[in-house]
């Protein structure tokens, strides 16, 4: 079954959604078990892809439907990794941040940090400190993921870093932002435990965030 491994990571590489749906089930159906099919075939293409896209050779586009195609792949395994309790490597909340609608980048980070193993909460748009929070508490999640792609609104991620002090949840809880307007810099200086310039760049730093890079 070592081919048809590999050919599913390559059909999420080249995001052949039907391909990979295929692939993932006669996988199933021979027995291989969903944690080999998720590490040797899912996350192995979405991690070409991932380095694809910081190396410039994969665009938005390639990722959103190398990101889809496993999408779809998941929905067979993820009953069976429930059935057969594979946990996943981490909890990640993530959502856009108060006053701020833009989830395209938002998106493409939540289906890579899902894609390398983590569970992920998605939130959604227009997402307060306390919504962040109660979800962070509810979920037990070890990472919080704000994005922000407007300059009145990366001004509420310090909002809510102080809210998370507040509550008591920080250092357990590690924080990390991203978005158009926000950078390292600013990143260090309001006290977040990490940045991303990209998706790709999101899931290596969740990993370290975990102690698992
Ligand atoms: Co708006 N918009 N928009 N917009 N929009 C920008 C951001 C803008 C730069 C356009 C411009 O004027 N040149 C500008 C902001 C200016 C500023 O603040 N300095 C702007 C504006 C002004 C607005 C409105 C106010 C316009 C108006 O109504 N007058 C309005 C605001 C609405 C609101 O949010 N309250 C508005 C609305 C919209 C649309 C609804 C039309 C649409 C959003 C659709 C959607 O998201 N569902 C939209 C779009 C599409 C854009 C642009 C064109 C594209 C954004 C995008 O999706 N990029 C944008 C201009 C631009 O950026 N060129 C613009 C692609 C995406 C993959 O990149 O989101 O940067 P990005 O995500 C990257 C990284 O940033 C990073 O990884 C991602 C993938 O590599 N990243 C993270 C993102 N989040 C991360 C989180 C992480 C880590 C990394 O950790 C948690």
């Amino acid at each position: 079954m070592q081919e048809e491994l590999k050919a599913l990571a390559q059909a999420i590489l080249e995001g052949k959604r039907n391909d990979a749906v295929e692939l993932t089930q006669k996988l199933v159906d021979a027995g291989v078990t969903p944690k080999q099919i998720l590490d040797e075939g899912l996350i192995a293409g979405m991690s070409v892809a991932g380095e694809k896209f910081k190396n410039g050779e994969y665009f938005v586009p390639e990722i959103l439907v190398a990101a889809r195609a496993m999408k779809a792949s998941m929905e067979i395994l993820r009953p069976l990794l429930v059935a057969t309790d594979v946990q996943p490597i981490g909890t990640m909340v993530i959502g856009t941040v108060r006053g701020d609608l833009h989830d395209i980048g938002k998106n493409l980070v939540a289906m890579m940090v899902e894609g390398a193993g983590f569970k992920v909460v998605d939130l959604g748009v227009d997402v307060t400190a306390e919504k962040f929070i109660e979800a962070a508490k509810e979920h037990n999640a070890q990472i919080v993921g704000m994005s922000a792609l407007l300059t009145t609104t990366m001004t509420y991620i310090p909002e809510v870093i102080k809210a998370f002090d507040a509550a008591g949840l920080r250092p357990k809880v590690k924080l990390i932002v991203g978005g158009a307007p926000v950078t390292q810099e600013w990143a260090n200086q309001i006290g977040a435990d990490a940045y991303a310039p990209d998706a790709a760049t999101a899931v290596d730093k969740c990993k370290e965030l975990l102690g698992a890079a």
